[in-house]
C-alpha cells in the first residue's frame, strides 16, 4: 500500500485547474475579444454611466466622479461561454454597490438592465450585482481599459458568464421584472451561472 502512493497522490499535470468551471479551459495570458456591434469610440471625458428605474435619486456620474469614490479592485477570473476562460484578471474600477447606496434602490426592483452606448444589453437579477459581487471597472492590470475590451469603461459581473459584463456601459436600470438582452433574446440563459453551465436558455 505503502508504495504507490506517492505515485498516485502525485499531481498529474492533465488534471483540471480547480478555478475552471465545467467545459472550460484555460485560455493563458491573452484575452479574447468578443464584440456583436462595431467597436465604439467613446471619448472617457464626455463619458458618463447614469443609474435610474426602480431608485430613489436617479443618477448621472462623470469618470472624473467616479475615481472620487472609493476604488474597488477585483482580482480573479473571467469565464466567456464560449469556453475560455481567463485566470488571475486584476481589475480596477468601483464597486457596483457604491452606485446603488447613492441612488438608493427601492424594496421592488428586482432585476437590471445594463445598457451599452451600442444598445448592447444583457438582464441580471439584482442579487447578482449588489452584496460584493459586480463592478464598474476601467483599468486592466492597472492600464487603462482598452477599446476592445470596453474602454473607458465597463461593467464586471465576474461570477456569471462574461457576457453579462456590458462593454462602454452607460446606463444601468433597475427593474420590477426580467426583460432579456441582446444575448437572452437569441437563446442565452437569463441568469449565466458557469459552475452550473447555464449556458443556454433551459439548461
Ligand atoms: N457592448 C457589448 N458588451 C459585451 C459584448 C458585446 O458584444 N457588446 N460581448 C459580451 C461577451 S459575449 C463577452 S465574452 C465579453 C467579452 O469581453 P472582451 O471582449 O473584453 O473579452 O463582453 C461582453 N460584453
Ligand atoms: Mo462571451
Amino acid at each position: 500500500m505503502a508504495t504507490t502512493r506517492g505515485f498516485f497522490g502525485r499531481r498529474r499535470e492533465s488534471e483540471r485547474d480547480p478555478r475552471l468551471p465545467p467545459g472550460q479551459y484555460d485560455v493563458g495570458a491573452g484575452w479574447p475579444v468578443l464584440t456583436a456591434e462595431a467597436t465604439p469610440r467613446v471619448d472617457a471625458d464626455r463619458w458618463s454611466i447614469t443609474v435610474d428605474g426602480l431608485v430613489d435619486t436617479p443618477t448621472t456620474w462623470t469618470l472624473r466622479e467616479l475615481r472620487l469614490l472609493p476604488p474597488s479592485v477585483y482580482a480573479g477570473d473571467i469565464h466567456c461561454v464560449t469556453t475560455w476562460s481567463k485566470l488571475d484578471t486584476n481589475f480596477t474600477g468601483i464597486s457596483f454597490d457604491t452606485l446603488l447606496d447613492a441612488v438608493g434602490v427601492r424594496p421592488e426592483a428586482t432585476f437590471v438592465v445594463e445598457t451599452s452606448t451600442t444598445g448592447y444589453t444583457t438582464n441580471l437579477p439584482l442579487d447578482d450585482v449588489r452584496g460584493g459581487k459586480a463592478w464598474i471597472v476601467w483599468e486592466h492590470e492597472g492600464k487603462p481599459l482598452t477599446r476592445e475590451h470596453g474602454g473607458p469603461v465597463r461593467m464586471l459581473v465576474p461570477h456569471l458568464y462574461f457576457w453579462k459584463s456590458a462593454k462602454w456601459i452607460e446606463r444601468i436600470t433597475l427593474l420590477d421584472h426580467d426583460e432579456p438582452g441582446f444575448w437572452e433574446v437569441n437563446g442565452y440563459h437569463e441568469r449565466g451561472d458557469p459552475w452550473r453551465e447555464q449556458r443556454f436558455d433551459g439548461d
